[in-house]
């Protein structure tokens, strides 16, 4: 049947409002406007910053919402307007859009776009409206992707048209987890050959910062976690050390110094946690270490530290996905894994029907989880 221009009715996981689980629903999703897309999506990946929604850690959030931003899916239809996604078109929505215009999208250093809604938190299209409701009610987006749920629409300046090829199962991980962690390794702190790395937390992200790390030809990777199961995956796609801070006494920066004549060249923080993006920051060697922000913190929180630790020469930096232009190199990332350039097996731990949306959010939340991927 063709649903070109109707109101489609499907399934949706919305998250009526925080601290409570999804409820799987009939929703109603409109057709794309001018410069939209509507996508049936076939895999998301459950990632840690929909958690933090969930646990209120952005009280800015306008609920009730559909949340999941890390996904693939099939053009169904587009709007006016709409000339380079055609329906069928393999495509995978983009948290960051790139509207090619701004002041961010024209400078060549960055990869924000003023089209984001990450920040604003309107939990709106572009044109200031939602495309879902549900009994009767408005259903909020989620920063330009909203993908647990069969179908959304998304602006046209958030979607990324990828090969034909592309496994959707395995390729929903460049929409978030893979391509911010690897990322942050190749284009935000640009690890160079020889040198040595400290990846603080192993969940998806970290995992990806350390293939990222080992691509770029790190000597030496060190994985840190709280969690020594999550060691086993991490030396499995390139670390060559493991720590857990709870069997040592000392700091764990000191732990890292001592291992690395004086500290790690690049450190990352993939966790959220305001304390430890201070201990990765310690972790990299005075003279020229360089610490990356990846993981989000609760919003309106703060990180103290030493200014003595950046004039000794340290630099501390922080990045949205991974620093990539996302429609520029969101293809690019799926052709570089269809050549194998990198392989994303190693990230994907469980899949699951969405009904079961809840028990992955679980899984996650125990630690047993890498990436769980819901599939349609
Ligand atoms: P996930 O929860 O899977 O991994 C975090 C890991 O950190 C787990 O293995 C924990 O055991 C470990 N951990 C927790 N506390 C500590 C601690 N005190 N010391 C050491 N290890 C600890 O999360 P994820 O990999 O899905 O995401 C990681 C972070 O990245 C998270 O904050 C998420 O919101 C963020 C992120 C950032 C971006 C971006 O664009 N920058 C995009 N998506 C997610
Ligand atoms: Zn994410
Ligand atoms: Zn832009």
């Amino acid at each position: 049947m063709d649903t070109t221009g109707k109101v489609i009715k499907c399934r949706a996981a919305v998250a009526w409002e925080p601290h409570k689980p999804f409820s799987i629903e009939e929703i109603e999703v409109a057709p794309p406007k001018a410069h939209e897309i509507r996508i049936k999506i076939l895999a998301s990946g459950i990632c840690r910053s929909d958690d933090h929604i969930v646990k209120g850690k952005v009280p800015q959030m306008n609920f009730p919402l559909i949340l999941g931003h890390e996904a693939a899916g099939i053009v169904e239809s587009v709007g006016e307007g709409v000339t380079k996604i055609k329906p069928g078109d393999k495509v995978i929505p983009l948290f960051v859009p790139q509207c090619g215009e701004c002041r961010c999208c024209l400078d060549p250093k960055g990869n924000l776009c003023y089209k984001t809604d990450i920040g604003r938190y309107s939990g709106l299209m572009l044109d200031g409206t939602s495309r879902f409701t549900c009994k009767g009610k408005l259903i909020h987006h989620y920063i330009t992707t909203s993908t647990f749920t069969e179908y959304t629409v998304v602006d046209e300046v958030a979607v990324a048209k990828i090969d034909d090829n592309a496994p959707l199962d395995k390729v929903c991980l460049i929409g978030c987890g893979f391509s911010t962690g690897y990322g942050s390794a190749v284009n935000v702190a640009k690890v160079h050959r020889g040198s040595t790395c400290a990846v603080f937390g192993l969940g998806g992200v970290g995992l990806s910062v350390i293939i990222g790390c080992k691509v770029a030809g790190a000597s030496k990777i060190i994985g840190v976690d709280i969690n020594s199961d999550k060691f086993a995956k991490a030396k499995e796609v390139g670390a060559t050390d493991c720590i857990n801070p709870k069997d040592h006494k000392n700091p764990i920066h000191e732990v890292l110094a001592a291992m690395t004549n004086g500290g790690v060249d690049y450190s990352f923080e993939c966790i959220g946690s305001t304390d430890i993006m201070v201990s990765a920051l310690k972790s990299c060697y005075l003279g020229s270490g360089t610490s990356v922000i990846v993981g989000v913190a609760p919003s309106l929180s703060q990180v103290s530290f030493e200014p003595m630790l950046l004039l000794t020469g340290r630099t501390l930096k922080g990045a949205v996905f991974g620093g990539w232009k996302s429609r520029d190199y969101v293809p690019k990332l799926v052709s570089d894994m269809l050549a194998n350039k990198f392989n994303l097996d190693g990230l994907i731990s469980h899949k699951l029907p969405l009904e079961k949306i809840n028990k992955g959010f679980e899984m996650l939340d125990k630690g047993e989880s890498i990436r769980t991927v819901l599939e349609f």
